[in-house]
């Protein structure tokens, strides 16, 4: 460079200096256009691609490139055709500089001329105005560098890998050739099967989704002297600026990668279970297309079923409750080639990040476990029983859904009966006062698949229970019941004062000396009073406020008296 510096100096001084007419001695170089990037100079050995207007000194034209429609393609130095100046002139030029050579006859065509004198006459002095478009060397390989490149990049581009990307297509002097962005589209294909030219085959190995990427391709290695199309010239060196979408082998399964595990995990899923599941989709590139979250509801499904796309299928097995996974499929385990109108492309590998929020099994029975036991546990809950208990009734990602701390009203309830939800009923069975358990409840047995107010669908629920009170209760139906064997003859026994009449206070009294003394009980949760005078009503057959033996007598031939019969 600093002798081109000095040659046009010098030649600066001569044109000032030799006002008339004397014999030019060596080459005029005028760099009268040079780009302020310039990351490459023709060298010996170059090919190069150039307009050229040849023009005499006085300005007329014998020959251009522009008039021909096409530029000139040749080698400089290393026995190069062109006339010496030329050769010469066309050294250390880059890509759209422009230069003005004015080439002295012995430099030129010399005594001779060209085109029998009559182009060209002897000794002639040539002006070439030259434009520099393209540069390359058979000893060239294909040129990247990365633009930018994301930080997290476990996976590159190899040979054989389908990929998806965008790609603005640019001449050296940064013409446009072709872009995906004005399609719209990503450019989709194999890498390493020669679909691309050589150099793209090449260059885009290595690169990760979302990586940027400069990529410099010699003729040689791309489309050769047929050029492409009307954009791409023959000769021509291409420039890509690529910006790698997807990427996936066809081998390629699902991968899974857990990000929260919960300890301990005592159960996975397996095919035929029914999950409910929050997620956000995306794409390799971090795009989300579809959110659970946005709708606020889970996504629920059985596993393993063929109900959703191959690869979630495959992703869900194995899940715990609460584990968070990030599960990556290739398109042949989601969408194919077709993709989703509108939604997701061809060929998408697709991201899913997954919170397992809970899963059972159709099968599934309810599961107690208890907390804490007192150390006097005699007395345990069954069915008739009335009982007073607290709840908190939870989600598996412990989301409270209802406490009876919410309520003022206490939560008294007879067992056994189908008053509350079944799993509930069956979780506060065999339970002594005092003890506390933790319940879990499939939704078969809690509020099925359509859910209850506040209860989602086919969500499995915990409840932590704690009975605070118990009273023994009677079956169905009944309002008092033997305890032991009633007394045979009942109506003697009944008649305390022997007057062979029972009147409702006489009744009342046998009634609740049997309470008392253990013998017998009345249904818990209702007026004692009432009671009994619903049982002396039913016994005082003619309403005379009395009982007789023939009265009673009735009573137990139409009724097979047995101990649990109301008298
Ligand atoms: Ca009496
Ligand atoms: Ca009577």
């Amino acid at each position: 460079p600093l002798g081109q510096t000095l040659m046009v100096f010098l030649a600066g001084l001569v044109r000032f200096s030799s006002v008339d007419s004397s014999p030019l001695e060596d080459l005029l170089i005028d760099r009268y256009l040079v780009p302020s990037l310039c990351p490459r100079e023709v060298q010996i050995g170059d090919y190069v691609r150039y307009h050229y207007n040849g023009t005499f000194t006085d300005g007329n034209r014998f020959d251009s490139s522009h008039d021909k429609g096409k530029p000139f393609t040749g080698q400089i130095g290393l026995g190069s055709p062109l006339i010496p100046g030329l050769d010469r002139g066309i050294q250390g030029m880059c890509v759209n500089e422009r230069r003005k050579l004015t080439i002295p006859p012995h430099l030129a065509y010399g005594v001779l001329g060209a085109g029998n004198s009559s182009v060209i006459p002897p000794d002639t002095t040539l002006v070439f105005d030259i434009l520099l478009l393209d540069i390359w060397n058979m000893e060239d390989k294909v040129q990247t560098r990365t633009l930018s490149k994301p930080k997290n990049c476990k996976r590159s581009v190899a040979s054989t890998d389908f990929i998806r990307y965008h790609y603005n297509g640019t001449l050296l002097n940064g013409t446009l050739f072709d872009s995906s962005h004005f399609r719209n589209q990503t450019y989709d294909t194999y890498v390493g099967y020669g679909y691309l030219i050589k150099g793209m085959d090449q260059g885009l190995l290595g690169m990760c989704v979302g990586e940027r990427r400069s990529i410099i391709i010699p003729p040689f290695l791309a489309y050769e002297d047929k050029g492409y199309g009307t954009q791409v010239p023959p000769y021509a060196s291409l420039m890509f600026d690529v910006l790698l979408v997807d990427l996936f082998n066809a081998k390629d399964d699902v991968t899974v990668e857990i990000q929260t595990l919960p300890e301990p995990c005592t159960r996975k899923a397996v095919v035929g279970d029914y999950i409910r599941y929050h997620y956000n989709g995306s794409f390799q590139d971090g795009t989300i297309f579809d959110t659970s979250y946005q709708r606020n509801s889970t996504y629920n499904t059985y596993i393993g079923m063929g109900y959703v796309i191959a690869g979630i299928d495959k992703a869900l097995q194995g899940v715990c409750i609460g584990e968070k996974r990030r599960v990556t499929l290739p398109p042949h385990l989601a969408y194919g080639e077709s993709g989703i109108e509108g939604l997701i492309p061809g060929s998408a590998v697709l991201i899913f990040d997954i919170h397992v929020i809970d899963f059972h099994n159709p099968n599934d029975t309810v599961q107690i476990k208890t907390t804490h036991k007192p150390a006097d546990c005699n007395i345990t809950s069954s069915s008739y029983d009335l009982i007073l208990y607290r709840y908190n009734c939870s989600l598996l990602d412990g989301t409270l859904l209802y406490s009876s701390d919410h309520y003022s009203t206490s939560s008294r309830v007879t067992l056994g009966v189908g008053k509350i939800v079944l799993g509930v009923d069956e979780g506060l069975q065999g339970m002594c006062v005092g003890e506390r358990r933790e319940v879990i409840i499939p939704p078969h047995f809690a509020h099925g698949e359509y859910g209850a107010d506040g209860v989602p669908g086919s969500a499995v629920l915990m409840f932590e229970l704690e009975l605070l009170e118990l009273q023994r209760g009677v079956p169905e139906g009944y309002l008092f019941v033997w305890l032991e064997d009633s007394p045979n003859p009942l109506f003697p026994a009944l008649d305390l004062n022997q007057d062979k009449e029972v009147p409702l206070e006489e009744f009342s009294t046998f009634i609740k000396t049997q309470v008392i003394e253990g013998r017998g009980r009345m249904r818990p949760g209702m007026d004692p009073e009432i009671i009994i005078k619903d049982m002396f009503t039913l016994q005082d057959r003619n309403n005379d406020g009395k009982i007789t033996a023939d009265e009673l007598k009735l009573k137990t031939e139409e009724q097979e008296s047995s101990k649990h019969d109301e008298l």
